[in-house]
């Protein structure tokens, strides 16, 4: 029955982890797959998460089903956090969100309610972007073309090829933004460059549709969510897929959430119906654990404080670790400007090394990188880094 089934490609970034744990050398480094590791070469399980896990586990809960959009505190959570505690959406009547199987279950929600309900067939997503973005809505039965955005030369924005690209999409196409910590590049847009985007998503009638996997790690959690904001004042509908995978180090635990601001309030009831005909067509109801954990963080104070805190930890430790990465670089003999990699944000740095370059530092230093070069800047610490920069410089040598 199955032997005409071919064996597939293994994910380009995930598919690095296998490479990386059969390296039997000490002093190997993963710098592939977007993971925050701490000081210690760790991932951490944050101390607001473990508080209210204890909390969790003291009560026995009954694991009932939930309902199909998920947890009713968490769903609201995950507005305020977009939205700001104080933004009149929350109480207008146009919001739905459904808790969802991490960003990317998210992704998929948002890319099959398009699909089925509006007939939308066609999405641009930024060029590079995260590797997933093409195959999810691809396996969703769009066509998935790009728009320009990263300028080698500048290691920057293009924006002028950005809004280009966007306004010679067909009318109505669905656009998939990175909100903050742009991935793979870690170049994200200024407040200007967000307003002069919206105008065109708004003249063209796009479908806006926002990837917020970062909420947090490029300046603080409200002005990471400016581009949500914005899109929201321009009374566009919008569709935002939040993943607290890496804010809350809950990798396994899938957490995430589609909201959609609808056009207005009569357009809501029908849209969560069939939003929920996706959930339950797919996977019934969402799991209990990850969602009450960022709920319970979410809606109590102490806990959101300490929270805010330790995301701000990773936040710096990653800024710190991208100025020594410059610093060493300088010091071992690079005489490029590699100032780029503080000027990026987030978890990575698209370095501008070449495949045969990260193929080197993988074969000659077991330094894993994706071949795309882009580097997880997360991964790096006071223990390892010396390492990375000494082999970086050696390939960008010879
Ligand atoms: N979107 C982007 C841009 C990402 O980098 C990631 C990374 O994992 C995701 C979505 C998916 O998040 P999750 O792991 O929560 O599914
Ligand atoms: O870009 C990354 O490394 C993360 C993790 O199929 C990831 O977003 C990578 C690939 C993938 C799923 C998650």
């Amino acid at each position: 029955l199955f032997s005409a089934v071919e064996l597939a490609p293994r994910d380009p970034i995930l598919g690095l982890n296998e490479a990386f744990n059969a390296d039997t050398r000490p002093n190997k480094v993963n710098l592939g797959v977007g993971v925050y590791y701490d000081e210690a070469g760790k991932v951490p399980l944050l101390k607001a998460v473990a508080a209210a896990e204890e909390a969790l586990v003291a009560e026995h809960a009954a694991r009932t089903y939930l309902p199909m959009e998920g947890i009713a505190a968490y769903d609201a959570a995950v507005q305020r956090l977009l939205f700001g505690q104080d933004s009149p959406l929350l109480d207008s009547g146009r919001l739905v969100t459904a808790q969802s199987l991490g960003g990317t279950g998210a992704l998929k929600l948002g890319a099959d309610f398009l699909h089925r309900q509006l007939g939308k067939s066609l999405v641009a997503i930024s060029d590079p972007s995260w590797e997933n973005h093409r195959a999810l809505f691809e396996a969703a039965g769009y066509e998935v073309v790009t728009y320009p955005y990263y300028d080698p030369a500048t290691h920057g924005l293009n924006l002028d090829g950005m809004l280009a690209g966007i306004e010679a999409l067909p009318e109505g196409s669905v656009v998939l933004l990175h909100a903050c910590c742009h991935n793979p590049t870690g170049v994200d847009l200024s407040l200007a460059d967000w307003a002069r985007v919206i105008d065109v998503i708004q003249r063209r009638q796009h479908v806006p549709f926002l990837d917020i996997a970062y909420q947090g790690f490029g300046e603080n959690l409200q002005d990471d969510a400016v581009a949500v904001r914005l899109f929201a004042e321009s009374g566009l509908p919008l569709l935002i897929a939040s993943s607290f995978s890496k804010s809350f180090s809950l990798y396994g635990e899938r957490v995430g959430a589609l909201t959609i601001l609808t056009g207005e309030r009569d357009e809501t009831a029908p849209v969560l119906s069939q939003l929920k005909r996706v959930i339950r067509t797919n996977y019934s109801n969402p799991p209990i654990h990850g969602a009450k954990v960022v709920a319970r963080v979410l809606n109590d104070a102490h806990l959101y404080a300490l929270w805010e805190d330790e995301l701000a930890g990773m936040r710096v430790r990653i800024k710190a670790m991208r100025q020594a990465m410059v610093e060493q670089l300088q010091a071992a003999g690079v005489s490029r400007d590699m100032g780029f990699i503080q000027r990026q944000r987030g978890m990575f740095s698209y370095s501008g090394l070449s495949a045969d370059q990260v193929a080197r530092l993988a074969s000659e230093y077991g330094i894993y990188a994706v071949s795309s070069g882009r580097i997880c800047v997360a991964a790096l610490n006071q223990g390892n880094i010396a390492a990375v920069t000494t082999a970086i410089a050696a390939v960008l040598r010879d």
